[in-house]
């Protein structure tokens, strides 16, 4: 199997786990449900859940990476629901479609990226019951990942420093906890779920691997915003730059924007090479990342 069917059968299997874990749209109430299945069904790349699997395969053992891959899925859709709300970025598309405040209403949206984050670890919980020291070892990275000093503390330093002059360490710790560290999540959730998952330094190199490609994620993600279209990219374009976010652009430029990418990407390249294992598939995906357009 070629790179692209590869990456067309992991996307596929993490479809058919929706229908598998998550309820029906139209189990009561019906209009949260509906709610959820709106923004998960739109088209995201599933770029977190492919990265976990990926991250498996370097040693794959006989556990099933999806309910992880899933769990980490529904937590980056709940903090693109609430990321999209009048109070934290107001973008009124997402995913190419009217964000979910748009589509339905505020307190919707909200509840319904409420649902999905304890949604994700009971997903966690029910699908490693078998193994309750990896369940408590992937409940705690995702958890750890999602909670007030990455995830959520990235997106409050984000949004606290709107119209702030730039400032390269307070950029580092945005995009290393805001986007960097699901990345990183990903790797280390789906190495763990391998059987060389014990391996503490091995880890610990993933973790380091998944920040590198994470900060290269959002250069490129920074670097979009100024050279996409809003077709191709599902989002309003030049959104940041018009509400005076910090970006890697507006402090470096686009040309050593590209650079830092680049050379992140490298270092994520260098230490996943270093892990070893089943690597052509995860090292393509890190190379394409680079080049992603949307
Ligand atoms: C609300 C707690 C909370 C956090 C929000 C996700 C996020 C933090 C903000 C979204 C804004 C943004 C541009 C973040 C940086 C990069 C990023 C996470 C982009 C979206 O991820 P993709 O491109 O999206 O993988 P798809 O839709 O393909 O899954």
């Amino acid at each position: 199997m070629n790179f692209l069917e590869q990456l067309s059968q992991k996307v596929l299997r993490v479809n058919q786990s929706i229908t598998d874990w998550l309820p029906g749209k139209e189990v009561h109430p019906a209009r949260l449900h509906e709610a959820i299945m709106y923004s998960i069904d739109a088209g995201g790349k599933r770029l977190r859940p492919v990265l976990l699997m990926a991250a498996y395969d370097l040693f794959s053992s006989d556990r099933d990476p999806l309910p992880a891959a899933l769990a980490i899925e529904l937590i980056h859709t709940y903090s693109l629901i609430h990321d999209d709300l009048p109070a934290m970025d107001d973008s009124d598309i997402r995913r190419g479609q009217p964000s979910s405040h748009k589509h339905f209403d505020e307190a919707t949206a909200i509840l319904a990226g409420d649902a999905l984050q304890p949604m994700a670890f009971e997903i966690l919980a029910k699908g490693y019951a078998e193994d309750p020291k990896l369940t408590v070892d992937l409940v705690r990275m995702l958890a750890e990942t999602a909670g007030s000093q990455m995830l959520v503390g990235g997106q409050m330093q984000d949004l606290l420093s709107e119209g702030m002059e730039p400032d390269e360490g307070n950029l580092q710790y945005i995009h290393a906890n805001k986007t960097a560290a699901m990345i990183r999540a990903a790797l280390q959730m789906g190495f763990r779920l391998g059987n060389r998952g014990g391996d503490d330094e091995l880890l610990h190199a993933m973790g380091e691997a998944g920040l590198s490609l994470g900060m290269a994620f959002q250069a490129v993600d920074d670097l979009l915003d100024v050279t996409g279209t809003s077709e191709q990219l599902g989002k309003d374009a030049a959104h940041d730059a018009d509400s005076g976010k910090v970006t890697w652009v507006r402090l470096i430029g686009e040309k050593k924007a590209r650079e830092l990418a680049a050379k992140h990407t490298e270092d994520a390249i260098e230490e996943i090479k270093r892990v070893g294992g089943e690597n052509a598939f995860l090292l393509e995906l890190v190379k394409r990342m680079l080049d992603r357009t949307n």
